[in-house]
């Protein structure tokens, strides 16, 4: 290949390409998607005429609630992939990379009951989120959690299953050497990763295998049973979840009775998420007794939508995480149940975003205001002695917007797992598994980065670009 065009590499365009590929892969396989995003776009557009309408009746003031306009909601989207090896997810850190995702992150599953953990496969740098956000949360199977018979069993088929196909893998080779790949490679390693998250109707075990994967755990049978690893749902971010909740309730769309992660607020935090019920889909396996192919049926795929907000420092995630089992506890005795409970006890999580920086619990992108616009302009004649950032925030030289939340939580998507899984035996043991990050950054073949240091740095930068254009010598932070 020319080194021509390998300087026309572009993996911000690579990844925008792949989502919506992705995305109008699943919008055929599940129609409901399709009916979402419409829901969202339609809720999205009210919303932002309705802040339009507002903000031109009433002057802007610092604490005004944020809202990005499109196109980043347009496209903004999540997937989710379960992978069952070592070599599996090695070699999906290796596509994702060519598309600019990288591993942030360590989630523990086991705190559910399930014998998994993850990474999400995202953009780390500001200038990529903007340009296309695409996320994938990543799971890997914890073999070291299952009954030993039921290990021997997914051993033997796992071992035997082709995820990624020769010619993609080719693709993955080529791009990593020549750190590039021509325009007619980069269509095929589209098309051909597609087949690696595509569902099959066809599973690749009998009936009865299938259900001792099932009877050991059902997210077992979802990933072991079938040749790809199926994308299981792919989310869109809307402004107002509260509003799609209703309106998907309207329209019929079986979706979940309460929407997860933090209460309504006015300075939104973190993420919320609600979904639509896992479909249950028609599968064909292959039965030893009857010698021919039968009809069953295997429920994994579902819809989801997220409402994302600011990214909590590890002080806002731990007051965010001592509220939520609070609201647990309450609830027992509480006649609201508990989102009445939540919305209780998050009287204490303060909800203006002047306090919430303030005090410690936000990540935020520091700008100038235009009087500070003016200052820079003068920067050489001014005082250039350390200010602190609340007084330059105070003196209106200094503004900020919050960091947008670019990971997941868990504890929702806990809410999401088990609404769509039936409960079974095993789950109390695999409840008790530890995490074991070392394990699995050794099977990813690199480490996840910490997603705290991310936000860290991307604020601190914001504030050395406003430290020098200010022609100040130090800005403390307060
Ligand atoms: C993982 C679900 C996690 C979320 O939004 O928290 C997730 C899975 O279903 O495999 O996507
Ligand atoms: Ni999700």
């Amino acid at each position: 290949m020319a080194d021509a065009q390998a300087s026309s590499w572009d993996r911000d365009a690579l990844r925008a390409r792949f989502c919506l590929a992705l995305s109008d892969m699943y919008k055929q396989e599940v129609p409901l998607y399709a009916d979402l995003i419409e829901i969202v776009n339609e809720v999205d557009d009210n919303v932002v005429s309705d802040r339009l309408a507002h903000l031109n009746g009433a002057s802007s003031s610092l604490a005004e609630a944020p809202y990005e306009l499109p196109p980043r909601h347009r496209v903004e989207r999540h997937g989710a992939i379960r992978l069952g090896t070592p070599y599996e997810l090695t070699t999906i850190r290796r596509l994702f990379a060519i598309f600019g995702m990288y591993p942030v992150g360590y989630y523990d599953l086991t705190v559910v009951g399930f014998p998994l953990h993850a990474t999400a496969f995202r953009p780390v740098e500001t200038a990529a989120l903007n340009k296309h956000p695409f996320r994938v949360f990543t799971t890997l199977l914890r073999q070291d959690l299952l009954s030993e018979e039921i290990r021997n069993l997914v051993g033997g088929i796992l071992s035997r299953r082709k995820l990624f196909t020769d010619r993609l893998l080719e693709l993955i080779e080529t791009a990593e050497r020549n750190h590039g790949l021509a325009a007619a490679e980069t269509d095929e390693l589209l098309s051909e990763a597609l087949k690696t998250f595509k569902w099959h109707s066809a599973a690749t075990v009998t009936i009865d295998e299938y259900n001792r994967l099932k009877a050991e755990h059902p997210i077992v049978a979802d990933i072991a049973s079938f040749p790809s690893a199926h994308i299981n749902h792919l989310t869109p971010r809307t402004l107002d979840i509260d509003l799609v909740q209703k309106t998907m309730v309207e329209r019929g769309i079986p979706s979940k009775e309460r929407i997860e992660g933090p209460p309504p607020r006015t300075c939104e935090i973190l993420l919320r998420q609600t979904s639509f019920k896992a479909l249950e889909e028609r599968v064909r396996f292959y039965s030893d007794q009857q010698s021919s192919w039968i009809d069953g049926s295997h429920t994994a795929r579902f819809g989801e939508i997220e409402q994302r907000g600011a990214a909590v420092t590890r002080k806002g995630r731990e007051l965010y995480d001592k509220l939520l089992s609070e609201a647990y506890r309450q609830a027992q005795n509480d006649s609201d149940g508990f989102d009445g409970a939540l919305r209780s006890s998050f009287q204490n999580y303060p909800d203006n975003w002047l306090q919430l920086r303030s005090e410690g619990l936000i990540f935020v992108r520091y700008k100038l205001t235009s009087r500070g616009e003016e200052r820079s302009g003068h920067a050489k004649d001014a005082d250039s002695s350390p200010r602190s950032v609340s007084e330059l925030i105070r003196d209106r030289l200094l503004d900020f917007d919050p960091i947008t939340y670019e990971d997941f939580l868990p504890v929702s998507a806990a809410g999401i797992f088990t609404s769509n899984l039936k409960k079974d035996t095993r789950e109390t043991a695999m409840r008790q598994g530890k995490p074991d990050r070392e394990n699995f950054e050794r099977n990813l073949g690199t480490t996840v980065s910490d997603e705290f240091l991310l936000y860290e740095e991307m604020e601190r930068n914001s504030l050395e670009e406003c430290r020098i254009a200010l022609g100040l010598d130090t800005i403390t932070k307060d």
